[in-house]
């Protein structure tokens, strides 16, 4: 009892003295248990999606420097997508196998897909009058979807926010206690109404904003939802790392595959086609490419969240749709090399990609020019079988410099195909190895 009571000073103690001597110090981290979770899911659809798709231009970059500021502010009282439908939506993401969804609430622009009751600058005061963030939670929920949510911490729109456009020098007349204010109104309602899986931040680079603004929205959320998985874009500094400027959860690398990292979660985000926003005739990557990003991604140890804009009325296209549906049919047969593994041991290329899961070493082939593959040997650990990922037992051999695998004339998939090799023993703590050159 005595020493019951003593732990319970001494906790007492240590959290008000946290609370006193180091204002920005994040006294709740998310669980590792939550964000491994989170890692396991590997592949996510980000969605971007407002009033500018009646245009077709990027959603918050093209405001003044393609469509003068009034005309863009106004886009919304025509913004009427009669053909969206949140099912369809989530169930494309579903096929594609995707296990989570992140919504642009709030892009750099201010305009707010859910009826929020702090700007009359949102979805119900366009002709549609639906809630999107609203449909889509019910939608995630009825299909097993997690739903993210995107929300910006630069408003160009909302004059509380210092900066009218993205190069300009702040403005006196703006507040940022006002604002901040502002943001966790929004916030709460986000996190109360719609229960969000994680949280999407970004625009952290702009003068009004500092670290400890970030860790002080941080801290609110964590109190509001301590499982709320929140991205590193809301301290300062760069977003592929993690560093001590960071505040968040896991590091965010853009338009690009991160490098392979076994020491803390990240997410790299990446465009079906060039522009985040809806654009006609935007060029759309192929499926060898989309499948390589995915695989890649993965055998680094990160995330995809890889992104759709949809249309003006509500859909998305079709060819980007049937993309999808062929990146889900690749999931199909080779899933198990993906969710729920970690990357590596051997360090992803141009040619080839491993994941690892338990006492399994998936070897990802991009681009075999040869009949044999020549991998490394795993010290310590002995290959007792070698196949394809649903497919023809391969011959190989094994000695202390290399793994020798035999491949057949034809690869089993033209995109990407996958060898399962069965190892005596547990593969995941084994350190980073370079692949050979081919
Ligand atoms: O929401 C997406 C982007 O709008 C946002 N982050 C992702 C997730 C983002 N905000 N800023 N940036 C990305 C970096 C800015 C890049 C730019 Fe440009 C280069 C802005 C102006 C030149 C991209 C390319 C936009 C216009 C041209």
């Amino acid at each position: 009892m005595k020493y019951l009571i003593l732990t319970f000073f001494s906790a007492l103690f240590i959290q008000f003295s946290v609370a006193q001597n180091t204002p920005t110090l994040v006294p709740y981290k998310t669980e590792k248990k939550v964000l491994d979770g989170f890692m396991d899911k590997r592949f996510g659809m980000f969605i971007h999606w407002g009033p500018v798709s009646l245009r077709g231009t990027e959603i918050g970059w093209s405001r003044t420097s393609v469509i003068p500021k009034a005309e863009y502010d106004e886009l919304y009282h025509d913004f009427n997508p009669a053909l969206f439908d949140a099912d369809v939506w989530v169930k494309t993401a579903k096929q594609a196998g995707m296990k989570y969804i992140t919504i642009t609430a709030k892009h750099h622009d201010g305009f707010c897909l859910w009826p929020t009751k702090f700007t009359s600058y949102n979805i119900m005061n366009t002709p549609f009058k639906k809630d999107v963030v609203g449909a889509l939670a019910k939608a995630c929920n009825k299909y097993g979807i997690k739903l993210c949510i995107y929300y910006t911490v630069l408003d160009w729109y909302d004059t509380r926010y210092p900066i009218r456009v993205s190069d300009s020098k702040p403005e006196t007349t703006g507040n940022m206690v006002e604002f901040v204010q502002f943001m966790k109104n929004q916030l709460n309602e986000l996190v109360t109404n719609y229960h969000p899986y994680m949280l999407w931040f970004d625009g952290n680079w702009e003068s009004p904003w500092t670290k400890d603004m970030g860790a002080d929205i941080y801290n609110y959320l964590k109190k509001l939802d301590k499982n709320v998985i929140i991205n590193n874009r809301l301290g300062k500094g760069t977003h592929k790392v993690m560093t001590n400027e960071t505040i968040g959860d896991y590091a965010t690398p853009e338009q690009e595959v991160g490098e392979i990292n076994m020491n803390y979660p990240w997410e790299s985000c990446i465009t079906i086609c060039n522009q985040w926003a809806w654009k006609p005739n935007d060029k759309m990557k192929s499926l060898n490419e989309c499948i390589q990003k995915l695989v890649s991604t993965a055998a680094g140890n990160g995330n995809l969240l890889f992104n759709v804009g949809p249309m003006m009325d509500g859909r998305m296209e079709l060819r980007q749709v049937n993309r999808l549906k062929q990146m889900g049919a690749w999931l199909n047969n080779y899933g198990e090399a993906i969710y729920g593994t970690k990357g590596g041991p051997y360090r992803p290329n141009s040619a080839y990609a491993a994941t690892r899961k338990g006492d399994k070493i998936y070897i990802h082939i991009f681009n075999a020019d040869h009949h044999q593959i020549s991998l490394p040997n795993i010290p310590n650990l002995k290959v007792l079988s070698a196949h394809f990922v649903k497919g023809a037992n391969l011959a190989f051999d094994q000695n202390s410099t290399n793994i020798n695998i035999q491949l057949p004339n034809q690869l089993p998939d033209e995109n990407c195909s996958v060898i399962e090799l069965k190892m005596n023993g547990n593969t995941e703590m084994i350190p980073l190895i370079e692949f050979q050159k081919k």
